[in-house]
């Protein structure tokens, strides 16, 4: 006889996940004129693939319970593949354990859908107890790369300390983004990196990363800020010497830390760069995003930076596991000069903002740098009031 209860819940259920994957969404509109948000998020637990999910097997589930839980979709990189749009989504699973799938999309902003099968990672002699947040670099030498955070146990941590980890960069490359391989770990002088970006380009001959030096796996300590080093061998990568790009600054949004967060845009004016910074709050922790540009030839001096922050949560975006962040790690230019920005809320969802490769270096190079100071900051208001009465 057949199971009712099964039938039953699995139309229910496949009618369900095919209309959220088919939800139209919707470009708002944007006060700022620097960029729009849409209405819906774009990947979120809820478009994992159902085969992930449930045990299909009327005989083996017959209540069709999920066999494995999923408890959020963040922190995606991103790339522009054929005429396909790609996040390398950090997914993460009931258990904890973040890796990494491909969700596409035709259009950049709705009906993504993940490839059938996660990304399998290779694992190194060490092997990772969890990976998160991928940057996608499409390099000049003919691969993407992938490079992430790898996160292990603090072999030092005293005993019963279950919760001190060591964070790496770990580094694949792939030609396809289905096959990858897995490359040595970044050597670093700092004792933990995370946040870490391959530049696509080689300079000076050497391959180059900007990377965010860090003491502690939550504090960077003394580690500064965004840093950039070069790196002569990517199959034995190691980089002897960090330079600090943009550093962390007392009261500002990027006070306690701060890191980058996809690969570069190249532009006529330089390189844009997205960014988070961390503040602290009696609250918590607060993340935002910041955009700044670096110098074409010499992408690791900082030429533009607008104060303040660029995107912050907003609404419901608050609100998730990990309330009151927002992050990015993969942004699409398009050949249109459009730019889709994907960020994640609150370490639970992911969305996307639209801007134009025009209104970003509008937005760098005309948006006033932030002067530290409060008096400075009414006297930048005053001198704005003062032109438009001028008028
Ligand atoms: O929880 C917010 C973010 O915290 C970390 O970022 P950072 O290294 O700058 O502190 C990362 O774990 C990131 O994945 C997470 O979204």
């Amino acid at each position: 006889m057949q199971n009712q209860t099964f039938e039953q819940r699995l139309k229910q259920i496949r009618t369900a996940h095919e209309s959220l994957l088919q939800r139209p969404n919707q470009v708002l509109f944007s006060s700022n004129g620097i960029y729009q948000r849409c209405v819906n998020p774009v990947v979120t637990r809820d478009h994992i693939p159902l085969h992930w999910r449930y045990d299909l097997n009327p005989q083996r589930n017959p209540h069709l319970m999920e066999r494995i839980g999923y408890n959020a979709t963040f922190n995606a990189g991103a790339i522009k593949w054929g005429d396909k749009y790609l996040l390398a989504v950090r997914v993460e699973g009931n258990d904890r354990k973040s890796f990494f799938a491909i969700a596409e999309s035709p259009n950049g902003i709705d009906n993504f859908r993940f490839w059938d099968r996660p990304l399998t990672l290779p694992e190194t002699d060490e092997p990772d107890t969890n990976v998160y947040d991928m940057r996608l670099t499409k390099h000049d030498d003919g691969w993407v790369y992938g490079v992430f955070c790898t996160e292990r146990k603090d072999p030092n941590a005293p005993d019963g300390d279950t919760s001190s980890a060591v964070a790496a960069a770990g580094i694949a490359r792939s030609k396809d983004l289905i096959t990858w391989e897995r490359l040595p770990d970044l050597v670093s002088t700092a004792g933990q990196q995370r946040n870490v970006v391959l530049f696509p380009h080689l300079v000076d001959g050497q391959y180059a990363f900007y990377t965010r030096p860090q003491d502690g796996f939550i504090d960077t300590g003394k580690g500064g800020g965004i840093g950039f080093g070069l790196c002569a061998n990517i199959e034995k990568p190691e980089v002897k010497e960090e330079l600090i790009v943009d550093p962390k600054t007392y009261h500002t949004i990027y006070e306690v830390k701060n890191g980058l967060g996809p690969a570069p845009i190249r532009t006529d004016k330089g390189w844009l760069q997205l960014a988070h910074g961390v503040r602290n709050t009696a609250a918590g922790l607060r993340y935002t995003l910041y955009l700044f540009m670096t110098d074409l030839e010499k992408p690791w001096v900082v030429t533009h930076k607008p104060a303040g922050h660029f995107i912050a949560p907003q609404g419901w975006e608050r609100v998730g596991d990990v309330s009151n962040v927002v992050f990015s790690n993969g942004w699409i230019a398009d050949d249109d000069g459009r730019v889709l920005i994907y960020y994640a809320a609150s370490d639970t969802r992911m969305h996307v903002a639209l801007s134009s490769i025009d209104q970003l270096v509008d937005y760098c190079i005309n948006t006033p740098q932030d002067e530290l100071r409060s008096a400075a900051s009414v006297q930048r208001i005053n001198r704005l009031i003062d032109q438009n009465k001028a008028q």
